[in-house]
């Protein structure tokens, strides 16, 4: 450890830790369900961390919010009914909102600390709470799911932290079932869905239950964001059955003449369609699933 620097240090990526030089500890604190600390860094703004793990920076969050909301948001005509699991810094909602066609937005975080420190700490991120779509239950997304009737959502997201810790359900094939039931026909999910680099494992795994789980298509998506673990993260993009989702040609524009929330500073369709090319090793175990 560097006195003065942040390192990100963890057993799901062992012998490595990316590290941050650190100005000034903003917060430091312990929830129901985790530590929690803000800092501000030299480099990419403030960070928040959550059990010593990136949740987001002010400088690269826009790469992982805006993929994993418009690469599902995108790719279906019309959403109405967004629900969002975990995301509690209010990123995801931003992104979520600058689609006019959604009606309901609803978000299940299991951590109001992480929304609290969002709202003070994370105003360009938090701002997403404004929309007056939003509706926050604060609560566990797994028992959340169980609760929601069958065939309630056109999309939903999930992001969620790494899964040692409060998040370990939410790659569960259980979790993925009642993510399936929540969903209309032809309904779309995106997961938070790690590092081709680090958790082939992982993947493998999420893909087999999904191909099991969701009847339209199944998909691996990914993007660059600096500060996660070896600088790539993707997502798990599935469709239920009934009218079918090309999730590779999007066909619903983000509208960026309604830019209350600032004009979107990674998405565009190119990078929709391009999201899922993948690395040969990548593509040969997860089309073999
Ligand atoms: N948008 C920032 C990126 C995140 S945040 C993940 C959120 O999921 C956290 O706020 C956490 O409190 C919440 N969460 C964890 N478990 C649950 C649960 N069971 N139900 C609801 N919310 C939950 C993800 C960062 C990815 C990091 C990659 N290394």
């Amino acid at each position: 450890v560097i006195p003065g620097w942040f390192s990100e240090i963890s057993p799901m990526w062992p012998g490595e830790a990316h590290s941050l030089k650190i100005e000034k500890i903003l917060f430091q604190g312990k929830s129901d369900y985790q530590n929690v600390m803000v800092f501000q860094s030299s480099t990419y703004g403030k960070v928040l961390v959550l059990d010593g793990v990136i949740q987001l920076t002010e400088r690269d969050e826009c790469a992982y919010q805006e993929m994993i909301t418009h690469l599902p948001l995108c790719s279906i005509p019309n959403p109405k009914k967004v629900l969002v699991i975990g995301g509690g810094d209010g990123g995801v909602l931003r992104e979520v909102a600058r689609h006019s066609s959604v009606e309901q937005i609803d978000i299940c975080e299991i951590d109001k600390m992480v929304v609290d420190i969002s709202k003070q700490f994370f105003p360009r991120v938090a701002i997403g709470y404004e929309d007056p779509r939003v509706t926050l239950n604060v609560g566990d997304g797994v028992a959340f799911l169980k609760a929601v009737p069958a065939g309630t959502y056109d999309a939903i997201i999930v992001d969620s932290s790494d899964p040692i810790g409060p998040a370990q359900e939410l790659f569960e094939k259980p979790f993925f079932q009642s993510v399936a039931n929540a969903l209309r026909p032809g309904g779309v999910v995106c997961t938070q869905a790690e590092s081709i680099w680090l958790h082939m494992h992982i993947i493998e795994g999420i893909v087999s239950n999904c191909r099991q789980i969701f009847k339209g298509s199944v998909n691996y998506a990914w993007t660059t964001v600096p500060t996660y673990p070896s600088g790539v993260i993707g997502f798990m993009l599935c469709s239920t059955e009934g009218p079918p989702v090309d999730f590779k040609q999007p066909v619903n524009p983000v509208d960026e003449n309604d830019s209350s929330n600032g004009p979107l500073k990674f998405y565009n369709s190119e990078i929709h369609t391009a999201a899922f090319c993948l690395p040969s090793f990548a593509k040969k175990v997860i089309d073999s699933k």
